[in-house]
């Protein structure tokens, strides 16, 4: 076939473009040992295991432009085990993108060449460091590379064997085979050593060999220290059409380390003092002898496409009528198709809960557009960040909200990669009912306010809902829109507005006696209420706060000045981290209110959802009685 016949016809490249690529690794060795040294922290000995991958890929594989690293046609580099970053900025100096200043202020106040990579630095596309992520990344960049620039750049993947333990890395293994990403080039760095003590697996390479090939992968072991094993690999990687490849490199952590090669003891350290010069004369040594050329990275195929991913808007304005009920979470499928119709660079993504999140609205509508991510939501997460590099696209990320805890540590990583990824987490709280807690989102809002720079909305009928889904298109950094399964009521016109960190007042007049500040379902609750209370002649202003971060103070503020400083908060979450925790974190240096916060208290459990509502005391009766407690 044509696979063996090219492998027959290969040809090796020259001796001295062979020495070159070995010199070139042993000064990424030098310049790792010279950084860490400089800043007497970091890891040189998992940089040295990687030198003669990352010299042939970056001097003789990858296609990239050095002066234009974002390029949206050029290859990617992602370098999962992150740590070893000191070999990847002592490429980028082997380059001349960097300078070797530049590098030796590694992890130093105020440089971007911090401990572990991040987009600060202008060949980083995304932050790693909380290992076994990176291929779920790569496996989003390689997707928008094949399905939707349509491109011929290629993705490559840098893991170390530890980090090969952790489950999302497989959840990427098998994302890949499934859509052939045969853009992709995963290489695993089979150093034997972990951080406390061997991998599991220590130099077994057949078994990470068997585990890819099982995945689905084109799999390829080689001796990674050996520079012509590992360009004949990456030439056979590109002949494989129809999968991924992954290189199964047997390489020794602290390789050409005097004393340290392939010992036990050294992980994250900086070379001694005692050490140092004889370590570095070895190497130097190594390296003495010039090839007499130079290498230069080879230039990529311009064809990414533009893109345009400005000014989005819904093809069509909301159109309900008011005090219609329906669920918020379709909406949310509603609006996606709205804005996919002006806009062919939405995507979304979904993990087997699109007929629950309605993103199957998007699916039918534009089936090229979305992405199946079965039930592996760090994946899922992982690769929507991935997607959103280099601004190829407005990503949304959607499934139960509760599951959205599962992949918290790649939306928080997420955010040190500066995405602007977009997760709707539909079906919160107590409301949904007889599923019970196992479904129930109760944390989500703390775990999304908690995020640096992020923009938190929930929206509580399909008005706003449609608005907040134009919103978030529009809104850089981490964005999170709340869900409810149960229908709510419309209760805002067609043509009203709404902003991110603006609240909305849906009730006010003279002698109101409290503020009552609510969301998604308790809004519904706090309208009846009101009803109940002006039966006692008692009347509440009412605000749906719609955006939970940033928050609408001045709103808050002079709503709750008129009712005498009395807030009520009212939400279908825990009180920790919630809606009443974010008024309450808001106020908190101001003088003249007292916030009563009704929220749900201890372990749910199945039930209907009113049964829920008024067990949790979150209901229009336990508001009405809160009201009354506190006048
Ligand atoms: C999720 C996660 N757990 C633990 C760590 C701490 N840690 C950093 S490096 C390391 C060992 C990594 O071993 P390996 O992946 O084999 O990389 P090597 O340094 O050997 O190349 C550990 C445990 C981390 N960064 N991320
Ligand atoms: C991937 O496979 C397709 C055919 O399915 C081929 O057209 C394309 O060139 C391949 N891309 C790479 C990077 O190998
Ligand atoms: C955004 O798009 C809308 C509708 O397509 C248009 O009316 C408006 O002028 C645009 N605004 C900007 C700033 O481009
Ligand atoms: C991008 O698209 C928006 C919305 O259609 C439009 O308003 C804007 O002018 C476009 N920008 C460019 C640079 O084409
Ligand atoms: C709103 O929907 C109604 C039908 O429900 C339709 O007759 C009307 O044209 C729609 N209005 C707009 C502005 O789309
Ligand atoms: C989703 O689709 C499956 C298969 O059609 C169906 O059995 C299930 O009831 C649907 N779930 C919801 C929430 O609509
Ligand atoms: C309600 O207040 C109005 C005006 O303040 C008063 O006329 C009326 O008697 C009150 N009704 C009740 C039930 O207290």
């Amino acid at each position: 076939n044509n696979y063996a016949e090219e492998n027959d016809r290969y040809h090796a490249p020259d001796n001295s473009t062979i020495h070159e690529l070995n010199n070139i690794a042993n000064r990424i060795r030098i310049k790792s040992i010279l950084s860490t040294c400089e800043s007497k922290s970091g890891h040189p000995t998992s940089a040295s295991s990687c030198a003669e991958i990352l010299s042939v890929l970056f001097f003789k594989e990858m296609k990239y432009k050095v002066d234009v690293p974002r390029d949206p046609s050029s290859d990617r580099f992602v370098m999962s085990k992150g740590h070893g970053c000191p070999a990847l900025y002592a490429a980028w100096v082997e380059t001349g993108h960097m300078s070797m200043e530049q590098l030796m202020t590694l992890r130093k106040f105020g440089s971007v060449y911090e401990g572990h990579p991040t987009p600060k630095i202008d060949f980083i596309d995304v932050a790693t460091g909380s290992l076994g992520q990176g291929l779920n990344l790569a496996v989003g960049m390689a997707y928008t590379g094949k399905y939707f620039d349509k491109a011929s750049y290629r993705v490559f993947c840098l893991m170390g064997d530890g980090e090969m333990a952790e489950g999302a890395v497989w959840e990427a293994m098998a994302f890949a085979s499934y859509y052939k990403l045969n853009n992709t080039v995963a290489i695993i760095d089979v150093n034997r050593l972990g951080q406390s003590e061997p991998t599991s697996l220590g130099h077994d390479t057949d078994s990470y060999k068997r585990r890819a090939e099982a995945f689905g992968w084109n799999t390829i072991v080689v001796d990674g220290h050996s520079v012509s094993d590992l360009c004949k690999a990456f030439h056979l990687a590109k002949l494989c059409t129809d999968r991924p490849t992954c290189i199964v490199a047997k390489t020794m952590k602290g390789k050409n380390m005097l004393g340290q090669e392939n010992l036990h003891g050294f992980h994250g350290k900086a070379v001694a003092a005692a050490s140092k010069d004889e370590i570095l004369a070895e190497l130097e040594k190594l390296v003495s002898q010039s090839s007499g050329i130079k290498l230069v990275p080879a230039k990529p195929i311009d064809d990414a496409p533009a893109v345009n991913i400005s000014n989005i808007t819904l093809s069509s304005p909301p159109n309900y009528t008011k005090g219609q009920k329906a669920a918020t979470r379709q909406a949310y499928g509603v609006a996606l198709v709205k804005l996919g119709r002006n806009c062919d660079r939405i995507y979304s993504l979904d993990g087997d809960m699109k007929n629950s999140t309605f993103a199957q609205d998007y699916k039918k509508e534009f089936p090229d557009r979305f992405i199946e991510c079965f039930i592996a939501e760090q994946n899922m997460v992982g690769a929507a960040i991935g997607m959103a590099t280099r601004d190829r696209g407005v990503v949304f990320c959607s499934t139960f909200a509760a599951f959205l805890a599962r992949a918290y540590d790649h939306i928080r990583m997420g955010a040190v990669s500066q995405t602007n990824c977009n997760f709707f987490g539909s079906h919160c709280g107590i409301s949904i009912g007889a599923d019970g807690p196992s479904q129930m989102a109760l944390e989500d809002i703390a775990m999304f306010r908690a995020i640096p720079g992020s923009t938190v909305l929930y929206p509580s009928d399909i008005v706003s809902m449609e608005r907040a889904v134009e919103l978030v298109a529009n809104t850089k950094g981490i964005c999170f829109i709340r869900g409810t399964r149960a229908a709510t009521p419309v209760v805002f016109d067609n043509d009203a507005t709404f902003a991110v960190g603006r609240a909305n007042v849906l009730q006010q007049k003279k002698g109101d006696a409290v503020t009552v500040i609510a969301g998604g379902v308790t809004l519904g609750e706090a309208l009846k209420a009101s009803t109940l209370l002006e039966a006692e002649n008692i009347s509440i202003t009412i605000i749906d706060l719609f955006s939970l971060k940033p928050i609408d103070k001045d709103t808050i503020m002079s709503a709750a000045s008129a009712t005498g400083g009395r807030i009520l908060t009212v939400e279908d979450h825990y009180p920790e981290g919630g809606l009443g925790s974010a008024v309450a974190e808001a106020l908190a240096d101001e003088t003249g209110f007292k916030q009563v916060q009704l929220a749900v208290r201890g372990m749910p459990y199945s039930a209907e959802p009113a049964e829920l509502l008024a067990a949790f005391k979150i209901d229009a009766t336990a508001i009405a009685a809160a009201v009354k407690k506190m006048i």
